[in-house]
């Protein structure tokens, strides 16, 4: 086991980073420090931490708005705090926005991660006991057909300028190990979903049009595949990597739960509907099919062996449990989709964070 003790996590305000820093303070026996290093891009809400903040600020939550290509600033973060593991979540991470704008996804996703990788060469030098851990997508591997899995010996092949910047920023991870013998580990992970998601993303964007009555967009055919895993098991994964993963490898994560997107859409309008009391197939006719999105891959699938056989993970929550959860979670919290939907988490940001010009303190 891995002694973690003072750990960046990058792009802690967004999804996934969010659940993640729940998740180690209120579930695991972590007793160092965590420095959350976000941008606050439109993805990242630092409100989502405020009940982590209060508790644990000042002593072991730090948070810093600050660019992850900014090297003078993460430079400060790192010498700070004496950073000892990474824990990469910073993205742009949505395909849709990156077929309209690509540039961000570069800048962030590549030159953000060699900037990263920059300073660990420079800190870490001869340091041992020290990690950069990189989150990373199953969509680097391309597009399945109708059999077979992604495994992490899968050759890459990405499709969109999304999946193309994550593969490219994978490569620079890996070469700094080859290269310079940083410790770093990588991860694949399919679909998430689960509280705190940005409601761009397939389920949460689908959830509020029904709340809203509003209509249900299926691209295409409706018959792309996924693979959906929910939150807390993509976390469960990385922590395990974290303290029993070895370095220079790459492990894929799954939920070996496919699901056609119509499939998943009707699912979802019968668990909405019995959970606002409405009839079963309430929601169903608002769904409408809508033109595809441009390179839409069509399966991803993945084989999460190595990470079950060699350092004992697998999931824990049914995808029915973590579907009934998920819904909970966006009914119960109908004012945190309404200050994103109407702006007023960008001035709640504005007023608490970027006024007080967080990364210099
Ligand atoms: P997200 O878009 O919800 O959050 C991204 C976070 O990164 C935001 O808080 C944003 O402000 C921050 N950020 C963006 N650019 C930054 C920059 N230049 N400097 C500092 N911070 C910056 O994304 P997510 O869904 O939480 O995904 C997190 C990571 O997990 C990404 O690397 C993504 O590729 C990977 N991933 C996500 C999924 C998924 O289904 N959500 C699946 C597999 C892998
Ligand atoms: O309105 C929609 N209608 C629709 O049919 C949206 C937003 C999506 N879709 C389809 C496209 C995909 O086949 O649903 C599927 C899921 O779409 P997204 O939620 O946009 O996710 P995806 O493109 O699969 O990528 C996600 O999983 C892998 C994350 O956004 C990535 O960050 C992660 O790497």
């Amino acid at each position: 086991m891995r002694k973690l003790k003072n750990i960046m996590v990058t792009g802690g305000s967004g999804f996934v980073g969010t659940n993640f820093i729940r998740y180690i303070f209120d579930k695991t026996d972590f007793d160092g420090i965590i420095v959350n290093v976000d941008k606050l891009t439109y993805a990242g809400n630092p409100h989502n931490l405020i009940d982590i903040e209060k508790k644990f600020g000042t002593k072991r939550y730090f948070f810093k708005k600050v660019d992850i290509c900014d090297y003078k600033n993460i430079n400060k973060i790192f010498k700070q705090y004496n950073v000892d593991t990474i824990v990469h979540f910073a993205a742009e991470s949505h395909v849709d926005r990156s077929i309209f704008g690509p540039r961000d996804f570069i800048e962030t996703n590549i030159i953000g991660t060699f900037n990263l990788l920059e300073l660990t060469r420079e800190f870490w030098a001869g340091k041992e006991d020290v990690l950069f851990h990189h989150i990373s997508t199953d969509e680097v591997y391309g597009s399945l057909g109708k059999n077979g899995y992604f495994s992490e010996t899968t050759p890459y092949n990405p499709n969109s300028p999304y999946s193309a910047s994550k593969a490219s920023s994978d490569h620079l991870v890996r070469a700094y190990f080859q290269t310079y013998g940083i410790p770093v580990t990588l991860s694949n992970c399919s679909n998430n979903y689960g509280p705190y998601q940005f409601p761009e993303k397939l389920i949460p964007l689908m959830m509020l049009n029904m709340l809203e009555e509003k209509p249900l967009p299926v691209y295409g055919d409706g018959k792309n595949i996924r693979d959906w895993l929910f939150v807390d098991d993509h976390i469960s994964a990385v922590w395990t990597i974290l303290n029993k993963g070895k370095a220079g490898e790459t492990y894929n994560i799954g939920g070996e739960n496919e699901w056609e997107n119509i499939k998943l859409v009707n699912v979802l309008c019968e668990k909405m509907a019995l959970l606002t009391g409405k009839e079963k197939d309430y929601y169903k006719k608002l769904i409408e099919f809508v033109k595809d999105r441009p390179g839409h891959d069509r399966r991803y699938a993945i084989n999460c062996d190595k990470i079950k056989n060699e350092i004992g993970w697998k999931q824990s929550v049914s995808f029915d449990e973590g579907l009934e959860r998920t819904v909970q979670w966006y009914l119960i919290n109908k004012l945190w989709a309404a200050n994103i939907k109407n702006g007023s988490y960008r001035k709640w940001i504005d007023v608490n964070y970027n006024k007080r010009n967080i990364s210099l303190q």
